[in-house]
């Protein structure tokens, strides 16, 4: 059997939860590769709203094994939070979810650190989501990490020994903080974490391909933000591409099936960073509130602007994505006229490709499609799609290479419209 990737193509909040949502009912397993508690998929049906941090989508089915891998970094605390909520509301988690010793904590003094690293970037702060997520790789990969297998053996002293570490940092930036009730909260999430099936998940995933399972991988944040191929330094701290499947599970290249991107009609950034179609007008507002677009882990309100083809284009490159998935389409279905950028004017010379640097002198190109004027999220069935939709599709189709195979035009479950 071989194994989907989900992923976003853009600066994440593409909508892969609800996408994730429509697609696990058709795999046996759904696991989280890379990120943490940074990320939120929000997942609307039955008239509830949920939002998943580090959980992954797969347990609001009965029958599936949900698997946190060996690239999450999970804070115990905001995982009690979450993992108790889903089970108030009836889910039964315990026997269902199976995290990765490999995977590593989040200390109260990561998260800390990482208040304290962006206060001392003054002008150039990252914009980071705030839950430490920079801080627990960089101790990954300077190895200095706590794991969560080490809650199981030799914790205290491993505990203290990055704790102390980060103390002296912190000293040294002169940045106050108070640890009582963070590390207090934490402690119990350590508790609680033990009640939960802690896994060599590189082997649970082979074996459970090897028995013949079907394996749905979970992407978090977006493309844009991923560290080597994003608007670097402007990033998370983990792979978000599809090779980060592999290593943040221990899954081979050639077991890589399906690669599902999703992107939204247009786009949206939240934090600091480049974002070359951004719009500072009333259209931007317009997306803004038509979209709901406030970020589901701050809350903030996230920057606005048209697609940008030249951006999904890279993506859809570094990725391998074999479908493409719309979301977020009728936002748009009120427009006039709808632009996508099909190439940048970098310096004045005008390029096609996704440059080293985008953070100055890249002026959009756009295309102008009309807009379809059509209340979308009525729609049932390919059929019924307007003439000017079609032609968007089109549109986007021969730009991007790929045929897009889902379109999303409403938050439920059921306003998902599969083409063939
Ligand atoms: P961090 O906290 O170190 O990862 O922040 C670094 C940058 O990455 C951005 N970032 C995000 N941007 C958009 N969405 C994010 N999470 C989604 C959500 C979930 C998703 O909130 O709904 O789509 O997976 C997310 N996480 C990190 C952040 O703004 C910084 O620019
Ligand atoms: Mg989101």
């Amino acid at each position: 059997m071989k194994v989907d990737v989900l992923l976003g193509l853009q600066w994440g909040d593409e909508g892969k939860g609800k996408v994730v949502d429509v697609l696990t009912p058709r795999y046996d397993v759904v696991a989280r590769f890379q990120g943490g508690p940074n990320a939120g998929h929000t997942l609307e049906f039955e008239g509830q709203k949920y939002v998943l941090r580090s959980i992954p989508s797969g347990i609001f089915q009965g029958d599936k094994v949900n698997i946190i891998g060996n690239g999450v970094v999970l804070d115990p605390a905001l995982f009690k939070a979450e993992a108790e909520a889903l089970e108030a509301s009836g889910h039964n988690l315990k026997e269902r979810l199976h995290i990765s010793k490999k995977a590593h904590l989040i200390l109260p003094t990561h998260r800390i650190l990482d208040a304290a690293y962006e206060a001392a970037k003054g002008d150039s702060k990252v914009g980071t989501t705030g839950k430490g997520i920079g801080p627990t790789y960089t101790d990954k990969v300077s190895r200095n990490g706590v794991r969560v297998g080490d809650i199981l053996h030799g914790f205290d002293e491993k505990y203290a020994a990055a704790k102390a570490r980060h103390e002296q940092i912190l000293k040294s930036l002169n940045y106050e903080y108070d640890l009582t009730e963070p590390e207090k909260a934490w402690m119990e999430g350590i508790e609680y974490l033990k009640q939960f099936h802690l896994v060599d998940s590189e082997h649970e995933v082979n074996n459970l391909l090897k028995e013949g399972k079907s394996v749905l991988c979970e992407g978090a944040q977006g493309t844009m933000l991923d560290i080597d191929f994003g608007s670097y330094p402007f990033v998370t701290s983990s792979n978000t591409v599809c090779a980060g499947a592999c290593t943040g599970l221990g899954v081979a290249p050639n077991r890589i099936g399906d690669v599902y991107g999703i992107f939204k009609a247009y786009c949206t950034r939240v934090g600091s960073g480049p974002f070359p179609t951004e719009l500072f007008d009333e259209t931007g507002d317009k997306i803004c509130t038509l979209g709901h677009e406030f970020g589901s882990v701050t809350g903030r309100k996230r920057r606005c602007g048209w697609i940008d083809l030249v951006a999904l284009r890279y993506s859809i490159m570094v990725n391998g994505v074999t479908k493409l998935i719309m979301m977020k389409s009728d936002v748009l279905d009120t427009f006039d006229t709808i632009k996508a950028c099909v190439a940048y004017r970098l310096n004045g010379e005008e390029i096609d490709y996704f440059p080293y640097d985008i953070t100055e002198g890249v002026e959009p190109i756009y295309a102008e499609l009309p807009g379809w004027k059509t209340d979308m999220t009525k729609v049932q069935s390919e059929d019924e799609f307007p003439e000017e939709f079609n032609a968007y599709l089109s549109f986007l189709e021969e730009q991007l290479g790929v045929e897009i195979k889902i379109v999303s035009v409403g938050p439920d479950r059921e306003q998902t419209i599969e083409r063939y």
